[in-house]
């Protein structure tokens, strides 16, 4: 049976999930697009041929919708769709973050635990990327020994006005607090946050830019993260692991390296959609296919949660003037120790 996929909210991401359905998914197919752009809804309906739903709501309520994708901005409106499909009972893809808060994220958890069954997806696609792939499996074998350090960098080329130091944190750096969480196997201890004197002057109001972020994991495994958001140079994401006897770094996928007069030159991706493309199509299948199985496999509502309190504990420690702040995340419910993401 092909699932009848509905999406709400059709920006950057959301208009490549489009895609994604339409081209590269097996097993599924756009049924219902909804946007409070009504152009960019009209823009994927003549695309790719899908109903219009002037409100998000009605497209998780109509029967002819099987399973619904959040990708709306701001992220905070992300919560009242997945907490309207889990009411009816409806597999759900949502965009990260899962909502901006710990406490929305707390909402979400204790409905699907309410409905007794998994129903919702995170958008953290970085976990099936072939790269952090690669470093799981050395960690989890133990062949380079016990990892010590990882070093990061989170960089975009450049941000909308809009947005904003918080945004720095809870929409980039969360990447990285969810998928080194998921590589290491273990929770965050600490976490600070540190605002550098000297900005780029390529930022704008309301955003301090560049920015530092620490974490500590529960063994002692130290994290460093640069997320700097108006590099002016491309997508580039950089994560360092170093071993007791070895280290491994991420590279991007390429294809060629130019060389000419001395100099050599890979090229550095403008966009997410572009350097995380595997990442994307191999998450997306894997809703899919777990949504035909009546059983998801991806990240769920409690990494969704997990990550939020971390980034909770991230804005204090920059509020207070960067000092240390422990990261307290809530008792893990049975319902994910029996249903995590292997
Ligand atoms: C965006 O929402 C993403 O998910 C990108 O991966 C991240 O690099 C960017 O900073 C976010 O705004």
């Amino acid at each position: 049976m092909t699932l009848r996929l509905g999406i709400i909210g059709v920006g950057t991401m959301g208009s490549d999930h489009a895609r994604r359905i339409a081209e590269t998914i097996n097993g599924a197919t756009l049924a219902g697009v909804s946007d409070l752009i009504p152009e960019r809804a009209q823009a994927i309906h003549d695309k790719f041929g899908a109903k219009i739903y002037e409100d998000g709501l009605d497209l998780v309520r109509d029967p002819q919708i099987d399973a619904v994708v959040v990708a709306t901005a701001p992220h905070e409106t992300h919560e009242q769709f997945v907490l309207e499909a889990i009411k009816l009972g409806k597999y759900v893809l949502s965009e990260k973050p899962l909502t901006t808060s710990a406490a929305g994220c707390r909402k979400i958890v204790d409905a699907e635990i309410a409905a007794g069954k998994r129903l919702v997806q995170v958008g953290f696609m970085r976990r099936y990327d072939k790269g952090y792939q690669e470093i799981r499996k050395a960690i989890v074998s133990g062949e380079l020994g016990e990892p010590l350090l990882i070093h990061c960098a989170h960089r975009n080329m450049t941000t909308p006005p809009v947005y904003n130091s918080d945004m720095s944190i809870v929409e980039t750096a969360i990447h990285e607090v969810d998928v080194l969480h998921y590589l290491l196997g273990e929770n965050y201890e600490s976490a600070l946050t540190f605002l550098p004197k000297k900005q780029t002057r390529y930022t704008h109001e309301g955003l301090h830019d560049p920015q530092i972020v620490e974490l500590d994991t529960e063994s002692g495994v130290h994290i460093d993260l640069e997320v700097f958001v108006n590099n002016q140079m491309g997508y580039d994401i950089n994560c360092r692991v170093v071993f007791e006897k070895g280290e491994i770094a991420l590279h991007a996928p390429q294809n060629t390296i130019v060389k000419v007069a001395e100099s050599e030159r890979e090229r550095i991706p403008a966009e997410y959609t572009e350097r995380f493309r595997q990442a994307y199509d191999t998450e997306f299948q894997a809703f899919v296919d777990g949504v035909a199985n009546d059983a998801l496999t991806g990240p769920t509502a409690w990494d969704g949660l997990v990550a939020c309190v971390t980034c909770d504990a991230l804005f204090a420690s920059r509020d207070e003037g960067g000092v240390r702040k422990q990261v307290e995340l809530p008792e893990t419910p049975q319902f994910y120790i029996d249903n995590h993401m292997d």
